[in-house]
């Protein structure tokens, strides 16, 4: 156990410290003061340098993620000291209202204290900002995707309006006691109501979507340290709002509505009406997130930027590791170049990764 943590501990600050300029004494001393650390209480507690550079290795190192070029962008909030559901909460609400920034969308984590043999910490939220999803005896309202989650909120007592689009609040476990359970002002949801450039009966669909997706249910692993709440954000690809989360007949299933005010054949495959409606939502969401000033990236920007990261890479002396089968665009991926060539779908650490549902 202890001996695998020094081996990873060391593997980390090797790289880390050659990537900040450190020299070899430097690494030297460090390696010798975590080894010291680890054999006292079984673990080491990072640096904020560490914990910085980690955090942002780790997004390098995300193969699924084609927004990458910005790795080395990200702010990161180090809560490491927060002991209470209260005031972790509170960093939370910070998180989302410093990463929104009115729309200009500022890519942010937030990292809390690491997980240990008797102590952890667990946002329940899949993302700190999501919708509801409701099983009714006719329907289902919401967001699909949500159903579980929004049970458990109620059997915490929560109450939702019972909207297309209820804001889920935030659930704070600590150390295995009962969760908390926090509304998120409405004031700090920044979302945007879709309508299409030319389209006119599309606004008349009352859809909209939230500015910023910060994933809260993933690891954060850096030098065989976890930590098991560290909420992070950057900014929408159009594409995983208009041809997944508003699209997919397992989320908001909006396409044959589409096809249908469209006029097509909703009825004949070989009209293409399906791909006639991703279009025009995709185009509905890229134009609304851009005249309400929110940022958000198209699927052909994102490719171009991810292919400068490849390179920047390359010329870094890394090589580029990623999973095709998920960074290739949902809509004409055959109109990226990642679609015409093959990652190394290596893991390498620090990284983010999934870890099971605490309910
Ligand atoms: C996945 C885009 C920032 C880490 C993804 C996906 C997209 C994307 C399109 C695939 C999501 C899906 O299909 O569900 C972007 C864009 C960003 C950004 C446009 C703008 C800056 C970040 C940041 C981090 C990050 C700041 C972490 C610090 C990840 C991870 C995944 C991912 C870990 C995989 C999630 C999973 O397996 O469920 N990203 N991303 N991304 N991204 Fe990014
Ligand atoms: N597809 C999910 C969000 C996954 C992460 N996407 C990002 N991450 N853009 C959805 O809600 O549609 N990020 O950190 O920016």
């Amino acid at each position: 156990m202890q001996q695998n943590l020094q081996k990873e501990a060391r593997e980390f600050i090797k790289v880390c410290y050659s990537e900040l300029n450190k020299s070899e004494r430097e690494i030297e001393k460090r390696l010798a003061q975590i080894n010291k650390e680890i054999n006292s209480f079984g673990y080491y507690e990072h640096t904020p340098e560490e914990l910085e550079h980690g955090a942002k290795m780790a997004w390098r190192n995300s193969n699924r993620c084609i927004g990458r070029l910005y790795w080395d962008s990200l702010t990161v909030f180090d809560k490491r000291d927060l002991r209470t559901e209260e005031s972790i909460h509170e960093a939370l609400l910070n998180h989302i209202e410093f990463a929104t920034n009115k729309g200009r969308i500022r890519p942010t984590i937030t990292i809390f204290q690491q997980k240990k043999n008797n102590e952890s910490i667990r946002i329940w939220n899949h993302q700190l900002i999501r919708y509801a999803g409701y099983h009714t005896e006719s329907s289902i309202i919401g967001d699909p995707d949500s159903i579980a989650f929004t049970e458990i909120c109620k059997d915490l007592g929560w109450k939702g309006k019972g909207t297309q689009f209820d804001v889920l609040p935030l659930v704070i476990q600590l150390n295995q006691k009962d969760p908390k359970i926090f509304e998120i002002p409405e004031r700090l949801v920044l979302e945007v109501p879709l309508r299409h450039p030319s389209l006119q009966w599309f606004e008349d669909l009352n859809l909209k979507w939230y500015a910023v997706p910060i994933i809260s249910n993933m690891t954060l692993e850096i030098g065989g340290i976890v930590y098991s709440a560290a909420p992070f954000n950057g900014w929408y690809m159009g594409t995983e709002i208009g041809a997944r989360n508003l699209a997919d007949d397992f989320r908001y299933n909006m396409l044959p509505k589409i096809g249908a005010l469209m006029g097509l054949d909703i009825c004949k495959n070989s009209s293409l009406w399906k791909d006639r409606a991703l279009i025009e939502l995709n185009e509905a969401v890229l134009y609304s997130y851009k005249e309400d000033g929110v940022s958000i990236v198209n699927h052909h920007t994102a490719a171009k930027q991810f292919k400068l990261f490849e390179e920047k890479e390359i010329e870094n002396e890394r090589g580029v590791t990623g999973d095709w089968t998920w960074l290739i665009p949902p809509v004409s991926p055959v109109a990226t170049h990642i679609f015409h060539k093959s990652y190394k779908n290596k893991i390498l650490k620090p990284n983010y990764f999934y870890q099971p549902l605490p309910y």
